[in-house]
């Protein structure tokens, strides 16, 4: 506390110091009869030669950090549009390095040597047709080529996947990523939020439709709803007692979990035996294991907020928003082993990221990610890391 008056102390004393200082300057400035703006020929030349030590710590200090911290970057990149992408990063930084030393050299370069020279007469140069076209078309080509290269990769990394594409849920919520795997035949069963639930008696945290599911959800529903119309009966009796606002909040969610319930039953009629069938080949796993030279094509939900599956090493990122599904593919082109030697780093691992701050604990949602051979993925499934979504389905 001391320390801090100390410090701001010290600070207004330097303030008024200064202010002190400039006053100082400009009286004697009046003494001598010399405007306030006219700087003699000695201090010129000290600011014209500052612009070229400027300019050299400037780019010193540039190269000195890229050179000390350009090691950070990522890895080669491990799917194959991450080639590309890596490839027009790579174009991009070639264009905006050119343009950056080139501009900043000229501007300093140039404060220097047309500093004030008392024998220089100077030159009226108001315009120039030729120099504004070639100030206008350079930049608008450099432009150009960027968009286009970088539209055409877009294209490529958002267009439809191919046939061959293996179908990945991956359902994100404060704060994990579950991987769904769509099974052999390579389509998710339905799944609805209205269905979601960690009722013990069934869970069912992705929301998955089966029979099975519909008819939990309503026991479910119909327990909730009862215990909170027994609640209200005894308030009206009086024999319990609720503050307003509880009493309110009672009132409109059994209303909400009404208005849920009449939905289920509409999905109950609804329901066709081939929603089952979609489900019961899926199956769910809290890590990722990808064969390489699969293309994936991965569909994002999420149970809460909006989060963001961010795979930095594929190169690919997409949100997961609530009620929404979006969309991403990549084919991974290495495998974990294959990395592992190509970083140097035994202990590398791929790994998912959550890339939007979704909550207090969003630093630790994440999940790894295995990119393995055929043999390799079905013994990851034959050592018990997957578990069948409709496993309760009698
Ligand atoms: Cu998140």
């Amino acid at each position: 506390m001391e320390m801090k008056l100390i410090v701001l102390v010290v600070i207004v004393l330097v303030a008024i110091a200064v202010a002190q200082l400039m006053r100082v300057y400009e009286l004697t400035s009046k003494i001598r009869n010399r405007r306030e703006e006219d700087i003699d020929l000695r201090v010129n030349n000290i600011n014209a030669m500052m612009m070229i030590l400027f300019l050299a710590a400037f780019f010193g200090s540039g190269v000195y950090m890229l050179y000390e911290y350009g090691n950070g970057m990522l890895p080669e990149a491990a799917s194959l549009h991450g080639q590309d992408v890596d490839w027009l990063f790579n174009i991009n930084w070639i264009i905006v390095l050119t343009v950056f030393f080139g501009t900043n050299a000229v501007l300093f370069i140039f404060a220097y040597k047309y500093a004030y020279d008392p024998k220089r007469k100077p030159y009226y140069f108001p315009h120039d047709n030729r120099l504004e076209m070639i100030w206008t078309v350079i930049p608008a080509g450099a432009l150009a080529v960027i968009i286009i290269l970088g539209l055409m990769t877009w294209n490529k990394i958002t267009g439809k996947p191919s046939d061959d594409a293996v179908i990945v849920e991956l359902y994100a919520e404060q704060f994990n990523f579950t991987a769904r795997y769509s099974g052999d035949d390579n389509k998710l069963g339905h799944a609805d939020y209205k269905l979601v639930t960690t009722w013990v008696e069934n869970p069912n945290p992705l929301g998955i439709i089966t029979k099975n599911n519909i008819e939990w959800r309503l026991k479910e529903l119909d327990s909730t709803i009862t215990a909170m119309h027994n609640d209200i009966a005894a308030e009206e009796a009086s024999q319990k007692i609720f503050s307003v606002a509880a009493s309110e909040k009672l009132r409109s969610k059994v209303e909400k979990l009404e208005r849920i319930r009449e939905r289920v039953v509409l999905m109950q009629s609804n329901y066709s035996d081939s929603t089952d069938v979609l489900a019961a080949d899926d199956f769910t796993a809290k890590e990722l294991f990808l064969i390489k030279d699969q293309e994936y094509q991965f569909i994002m939900r999420s149970r809460d907020v909006i989060h963001s599956a961010y795979f930095p090493h594929f190169r690919a990122q997409m949100n997961c928003v609530p009620g929404q599904r979006t969309k991403l593919k990549f084919t991974p082109i290495y495998t974990t082993a294959e990395m592992r030697e190509k970083t140097d780093n035994p202990e590398f691992n791929y790994i998912l990221l959550c890339n939007k701050i979704c909550g207090e604990s969003h630093s630790n949602m994440n999940m790894r990610v295995i990119v393995g051979t055929q043999d390799e993925y079905e013994k990851w499934i034959e050592e018990g890391n997957t578990t069948n979504v409709v496993a309760s389905v009698n």
